[in-house]
């Protein structure tokens, strides 16, 4: 029985600000957390972000600004920091890879894979890609460029510590076969197979000779070497929320029997996740995460959005223009999770347009209209009856949203984009609600029995929307409720007033 639940985002490197790809990760599962903590109460659920500080990327963009490692990394985490504040992001723990909790326990990894024969020393000679941290052999290169980035590989000569991963191949396909929920969408987990298939695992290299990179976490029991960064940076799932004890055995309240573990990621790093991570973890004797959700890409054009490709759009800029719960929920809704997803400006007024301004923004707002109208601003109490066809589907829509949302955000395929759409469908009931009823005839006619019912009908809806919407838009969903209080209203500006285009 699972009670509690862990969500991470990927550890995300300091070398360059956070762009909207970043941000995207980070709000996707912050909808979760703060879902799940409804559901669930607020002690069952944690929460970890984070940086990844080691490696040569690092290294290399200190040097340019001449800083040292950590005090160059310590300059950028802040910039994270406070971009999360901004975009409301309720994290537990932010873990860093330079922080002592979490150095000692990639220490403890590695002694007991070493003290397990898991990993062994060799002489390592072939190609390597700087900016992907990687090494491939002759074969695996593309016109002697890195397949990954098509960037030129240099020839390495060194010694050198690898892991037995080619031992766990048969143990992994079996795995995936057999645990569909693993790697989702379904279209990474057959990747992920395909792949095994195809290819032959090799060991992978898992140190850096100290005099070549500095800047990592060295080896207890070989000083000379410094942990690879991908090494490093995936034990921080584990090094934030538990250690290790005397006998090896990995000990922690977020990661027994009883917590649902995700990881969200983008595809780009599926791989690290699919492969390498619950390897590790077997080897070390420790539970597999019950999923890897590998979203796709925000492109600007026909490109992805990356800092090296240089065509990022800014978080902060999106926000300041157009504010947070926009931002949040047109990235939410506008691209099934999973799926890759073209950012412009235009496509957001328009979502904001239609969804914010003119579904949901406007049934506030004539709703208040009307209590201040009808009620003198106190909110008629009690529950609505069925009283009409609509009103009685409105009811049964309003019964059914918490499985609808269930469905899309408590299981495999974290569909926010679906999530928002059942909510929506309720919001549109509503209106149209109003637009039939024609509620300054009920007045005029004086039928105040149903115009009160009427009016009941749209406050509950309203109430049910705002708890919905609170996990994607936490602020919209306060200031509802401020709004359209338990008694009386308190109108202030429209929540979400329209945006022409020219002004923009
Ligand atoms: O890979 N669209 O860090 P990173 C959507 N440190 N998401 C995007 C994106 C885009 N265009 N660009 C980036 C690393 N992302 C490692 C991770 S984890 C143990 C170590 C998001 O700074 C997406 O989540 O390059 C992607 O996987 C991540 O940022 C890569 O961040």
């Amino acid at each position: 029985m699972t009670s509690k639940f862990y969500i991470t985002t990927p550890i995300y490197y300091v070398n360059a600000s956070a762009h909207i790809g970043h941000s995207y990760t980070t709000i996707a599962a912050d909808t979760l957390a703060r879902y799940n903590r409804n559901l669930l109460g607020k002690d069952k659920v944690r929460f970890l972000t984070g940086t990844d500080e080691h490696g040569q990327k690092i290294q290399r963009a200190a040097e340019k600004e001449g800083l040292s490692p950590q005090q160059f990394t310590d300059k950028i985490v802040p910039t994270f920091k406070n971009l999360w504040a901004k975009l409301d992001i309720s994290y537990d723990d932010f873990i860093r890879t330079t922080e002592e909790r979490h150095i000692r326990a990639v220490q403890r990894v590695l002694e007991i894979l070493h003290a397990k024969n898991e990993i062994y020393a060799a002489q390592y000679e072939g190609w390597y890609c700087i900016p992907c941290e990687t090494f491939w052999t002759e074969m695996q290169l593309v016109e002697n460029a890195c397949p990954d980035c098509k960037r030129p590989v240099e020839k390495i000569q060194e010694s050198n510590y690898f892991f037995k991963i080619s031992a766990y191949q048969d143990w992994l396909i079996d795995y995936l076969k057999s645990h569909l929920d693993f790697i989702r969408p379904a279209s990474r987990h057959e990747e992920v197979c395909r792949f095994l298939e195809l290819n032959k695992l090799t060991d992978l290299c898992i140190s850096r000779p100290q005099e070549r990179l500095g800047w990592g976490i060295p080896f207890s029991f070989s000083p000379e070497h410094v942990t690879y960064v991908w090494f490093d940076a995936l034990i921080n799932y584990i090094s934030a929320v538990g250690s290790f004890d005397d006998k090896g055995r990995y000990v922690s309240e977020w990661w027994g029997d009883d917590v649902k573990v995700v990881h969200l990621i983008g595809k780009d790093i599926l791989r690290q996740h699919a492969v390498y991570w619950p390897i590790i973890l077997k080897a070390l004797g420790i539970r597999m995460p019950d999923t890897v959700f590998a979203h796709g890409w925000w492109m600007l054009g026909e490109d992805k959005m990356s800092k090296s490709r240089g065509n990022v759009v800014s978080p902060l800029e999106m926000v300041d223009k157009f504010g947070v719960d926009v931002y949040r929920y047109f990235l939410l809704r506008d691209v099934p999770f999973g799926l890759d997803g073209n950012f412009s400006e235009d496509a957001l007024i328009k979502r904001f347009n239609s969804d914010l301004a003119n579904d949901l923004g406007n049934l506030v707002y004539r709703t208040l209209t009307m209590i201040e109208k009808y009620y003198q601003g106190n909110v008629p109490q009690g529950e609505f009856k069925a009283a009409d066809a609509q009103a009685e589907a409105i009811g049964v829509k309003i019964a059914h949203l918490g499985h609808r949302l269930a469905s899309n955000l408590g299981a495999g395929d974290y569909n926010f984009s679906l999530a928002l759409e059942s909510i929506w469908e309720l919001i549109n009931m509503a209106n149209k609600y109003v637009e039939d009823s024609k509620p300054w005839n009920l007045s005029k006619e004086g039928k105040t029995e149903e115009l009160r019912n009427f009016i009941l009908v749209l406050v509950g809806v309203i109430r049910k929307v705002s708890a919905a919407i609170a996990p994607f838009m936490p602020q919209a969903a306060v200031s509802i409720k401020e709004q359209i209080g338990q008694n009386e209203i308190k109108k202030g500006n429209p929540l979400f007033p329209r945006i022409e285009i020219k002004k923009v």
